[in-house]
């Protein structure tokens, strides 16, 4: 294992881990940005699996959150409001009505305070944040970490904690876009995604959860056998049409299937399982991806990239049914996601 640190823009550190296999990440302590993802193919081919961009200055004011950690709510708050205990609470928006991704000045842009370890079998990075107390309208202060680790079973494992001073609503992810032909030499379109998941949350045009539980079956929502990406992409189901053209959807886990999404690649042979213990997934493939931004392997395009944002829905806010996001001042967030590669 080998751990690297190099600064750029006279700010921040780009952390660089690598194993054995010799899988390297590249991740930021400004936003916990993961930037680079460099795999083997099935022929031994190292190369880069994740969009980032050319210029680092071009993740500070990037509204497609390339690689980035996400809170303090990860998704969309209708109309940037909520309701805990009997009291109201009124977010800023920073989409139209509403609040996504935690609202300006969130998770995705501060710098964290970092720290690397290694040891015979891992390597990683612990970053810390410590909320301000009027963090934009959110009840209570939150410290929160996020460890990135590598180790030589070729496993990306991210894991997340959080506490808060007083009781609030919490859910965090990571919004890493993977394509997995490698240095982008094609869309996501041919990507096999299995997915053990029975039901999706439907979205009204404002892509806000409707409240409605939709089942997979006999949608191009169903990945229980394995789809291909493009079965969305060009498909006149309403609900893909409303996402622009793909998918943008929360998917519900079935309970104790793992791994809960596995993805390969038939060009490269390159494969991605994700196993987590969050609720569900917003598989997000890239359907309102600015056209022509320099990324560091080529320019943008719709398509280029596919997001697994394992978290649960701050749908759950207004409809109770779903798993929560409130967090307790006694409780602690803990939460992982493990990222494990391989080929065939
Ligand atoms: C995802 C989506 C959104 C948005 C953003 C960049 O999380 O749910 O629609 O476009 O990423």
């Amino acid at each position: 294992m080998e751990i690297t640190e190099k600064e750029v823009l006279n700010k921040w550190i780009e952390y660089t881990l690598t194993n054995d296999n010799g899988i390297q990440v590249s991740l930021l302590n400004y936003g916990g940005i993961l930037t680079k993802l460099v795999v083997p193919d099935r022929e031994g081919k190292l190369e880069n699996i994740v969009l980032g961009y050319q210029n680092f200055e071009d993740y500070e004011q990037d509204s497609n959150y390339f690689g980035a950690i996400i809170g303090r709510v990860a998704g969309r708050i209708e109309n940037a409001s909520f309701e805990l205990d009997g009291k109201t609470y009124q977010l800023k928006t920073n989409e139209g009505n509403h609040h996504l991704h935690g609202g300006e000045s969130a998770f995705h842009q501060v710098i964290w305070d970092a720290m690397s370890f290694q040891n015979d079998d891992e390597a990683g990075v612990k970053l810390s944040h410590t909320g301000s107390d009027d963090a934009g309208g959110y009840p209570g202060r939150a410290d929160v970490t996020v460890t990135y680790t590598l180790n030589n079973k070729n496993e990306l494992l991210l894991d997340y904690e959080a506490t808060t001073t007083e009781k609030t609503i919490l859910t965090l992810t990571n919004h890493t876009y993977f394509n997995l032909t490698g240095n982008l030499k094609d869309t996501i379109e041919n990507h096999q995604v299995s997915m053990n998941s029975e039901q999706f949350l439907e979205l009204d045009e404002a892509l806000i959860p409707t409240g409605n539980c939709l089942d997979v079956a006999g949608t191009p929502f169903d990945f229980r056998e394995g789809n291909r990406l493009a079965a969305g992409m060009h498909s006149s189901h309403q609900q893909n049409t409303i996402a622009g053209g793909g998918y943008d959807h929360y998917f519900l886990f079935n309970e104790n299937e793992v791994p809960h999404i596995s993805i390969s690649e038939p060009t490269s042979g390159r494969m991605l399982d994700i196993t987590t213990n969050q609720p569900g997934v917003v598989m997000y493939t890239s359907n309102s991806l600015d056209k022509a931004l320099q990324l560091s392997d080529g320019n943008s395009r719709k398509h280029a990239g596919v997001c697994f944002e394992t978290q649960a829905s701050p749908a759950s806010l207004k409809y109770h049914q779903l798993p929560s996001i409130i967090l307790g001042a006694n409780d602690t967030y803990k939460k992982q996601t493990c990222f494990t590669f391989h080929s065939k």
